[in-house]
């Protein structure tokens, strides 16, 4: 893992609503939530849950732009993946019996075990593959801070403003953000890096974000985050 010491500490005026936002390059981390062949691609749980897959796809070129201007920075990239361990131990049974029971958590499918750590479902999918160095984070739950060490991880780095982006809007990005932001941390969604399989459940949770002053944080897109970090 990169060290916040080595990120070059350089603010940068960051065009978003409701109004822009000044951020330290080097405080900030970018946090890709659940880009997972689960999510986004046919057989994975998306799929099994009933969701049009391919309504994900919208976010990848965004993200993958924005990666690449994060990394050019040197900024702390984050990328979460949800699922759970192989015996199934830390999957609430609340969870996962929901849905039928031979295409629910844990079952076989064409990508193996469904949402398990692991399985070629699990992982982030090609476009948006980690390079070594970037942190991962294995979360159980719908928040990447509920029951995994990212915030020891962003509290070690000196980070004190994310950019939050990956699947789905309503809910991993924007669990995870309410939790950032009760921890105090600033957040900045880039919406078009940010996708569901319900377009207007995406839209209105961008705006639940930006509205009141910015209630939970700050809504702008890829092409404005990039042009601020270059
Ligand atoms: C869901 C997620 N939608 N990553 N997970 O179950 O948003």
């Amino acid at each position: 893992m990169s060290t916040a010491t080595s990120h070059a500490s350089s603010s940068v005026l960051v065009d978003a609503e409701p109004q822009p936002l000044a951020i330290d390059v080097g405080r900030t981390a970018l946090v890709i939530i659940d880009m997972q062949r689960d999510f986004l691609e046919p057989g994975g749980f998306g799929e099994t849950l009933g969701n049009k897959v391919s309504l994900l796809d919208a976010a990848v070129k965004p993200i993958a732009a924005l990666l690449e201007a994060a990394r050019k920075v040197g900024m702390l990239i984050v990328h979460t993946r949800e699922g759970h361990r192989p015996d199934m131990s830390d999957a609430p049974k609340a969870k996962v019996e929901r849905g039928e029971p031979h295409l629910r958590i844990g079952a076989k499918g064409p990508m193996g075990r469904i949402l398990i750590r692991g399985e070629a479902g699990h992982d982030i999918v090609p476009k948006l593959y980690p390079k070594d160095g970037e942190v991962i984070i294995d979360k159980p739950g719908k928040g990447a801070f509920y029951a995994t060490d990212l915030g020891a991880i962003l509290q070690h780095q000196h980070i004190e403003n994310l950019i939050v982006c990956g699947v789905t809007t309503e809910v991993c990005v924007h669990t995870t953000v309410r939790e950032a932001n009760d921890r105090g941390f600033k957040c900045i969604v880039p919406g078009d890096c940010c996708a569901s399989y319900f377009p207007e459940f995406h839209e209105v949770g961008l705006r639940m974000i930006k509205a009141q002053g910015g209630i939970f944080g700050w809504v702008s897109d890829s092409t404005r985050l990039v042009k601020a970090l270059s």
